[in-house]
This record gives C-alpha cells, structure tokens and sequence, in this order.
C-alpha cells in the first residue's frame, strides 16, 4: 500500500522572503511537516485507515489520536505550502474575486475578517477560508483540525493559515498580527481560485 510522502515544494525555501524567511520555511517544511507525515504513515498502518485518501481520513468519524493530530497535520501543509507562491499577493482575480466581494462586501473586509480568525485563535491552529453550499465562509481551528474533520465547521477548505508559533516565531517572536499581515503578500490567487471553483 502506497504510504504518504512529504510533498515538494515549488519554490525555493527563501522563495517567500522577506515574508516568510527561508531557515523557518525549511524547518517547517523539512522537520514538522515531514513529521507529521511520517506519524500519520505509523498512525494508520495496520488500521481501516490504511489506503484511504487523506480527505477521507480527515472525515472519518471518530478519528482521534495520532491519526487525528498527523492526518490534519499532512492535510493542513499540504494546502498552506499550495496556496502562497513568490509571485502571490495583490488582490484575488477571477471568478474568487467575484465570490468575495458578494460574501464579505469587499476584499479588504475579508482580509479583516480573516485576519482576525487568525489572530484570535488562542494557542495553536489554524485560519481558514472555505466553501459551504456555494458561500465562502473563513473559521479556524485548534491543533491540527481542519474544516473536513466531521466535528468541525464542515466547508471545503480552499485556503488557510498556520498560527502555530513554529511557522512564525524565528522572524515574527509574539508578533501574530505582523505574520499575518505578511502572508496577504504570498498568497496564490490564482491556485485559491482553482481550488474555489472545484469546490462549488
Ligand atoms: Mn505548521
């Protein structure tokens, strides 16, 4: 059975400076993410679990444990890695551009809004935006839980933020808000808005 593999970047590990800097992009990427990948391997074998795609296994009901915290842990970086680029930033485009504007009334109200599920989710987790019955919402979520978790908001996530200190203390400290603030200069809209389509 084919196992799960740290999925690699498109870009370089300073691609994203001086928003994210390169020694926190290659920890997080060569050190937690390939952790979490490896104990999310561990956690299923030998489990119904084992072969599933992670979608399905961060749906299943009643994942908990080691499956719960690597599965979400896999999911959530696979995504956040996706959608930033070196060329991201600016303002959405496209049909996101749209979807945006007519369920937060602008791009600057969604950037507020997102900013703020971002910086008030205490402790670790993560921000997200994502697409329930054909609307854009934005939760967050604590530890590694994500939006497809059968507990949680139940969107399809399309986009999303890592609060987790690890993915901002070396540049940032305690400085949240300035990290997230950054991240609005690497986003991919484009990939955001591939991903928002295939939702509907
Ligand atoms: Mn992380």
């Amino acid at each position: 059975i084919m196992s799960f593999e740290l999925p690699k970047l498109t870009y370089a590990y300073d691609a994203l400076e001086p928003h994210i800097d390169a020694r926190t992009m290659e920890i997080h990427h060569s050190k937690h993410h390939n952790g979490y990948t490896i104990n999310l391997n561990n956690a299923i074998a030998g489990t119904e679990l084992e072969g599933k795609s992670i979608e399905e296994i961060c749906g299943h009901q009643g994942l908990t444990g080691g499956a719960r915290n690597n599965g979400g842990g896999y999911f959530n970086h696979c995504l956040f890695w996706s959608i930033m680029s070196p060329n991201g930033g600016g303002d959405p485009s496209g049909k996101i551009k749209n979807a945006i504007n007519n369920d937060f009334g602008s791009f600057e109200e969604f950037k507020t809004q997102f900013a703020s599920a971002a910086a008030t989710r205490f402790g670790s987790g993560w921000a997200w935006l994502g697409v329930e019955n054909g609307k854009l919402i934005i939760c967050s979520t604590a530890n590694q839980d994500n939006p497809l978790m059968a507990d949680q908001c139940g969107c399809t996530p399309i986009l999303c933020l890592d609060v987790w200190e690890h993915a901002y203390y070396l540049n940032y400290q305690n400085r949240r808000p300035d990290y997230i603030k950054a991240f609005f200069n690497v986003i991919n809209w484009e990939e955001v808005n591939k991903r928002y389509q295939a939702a509907l």
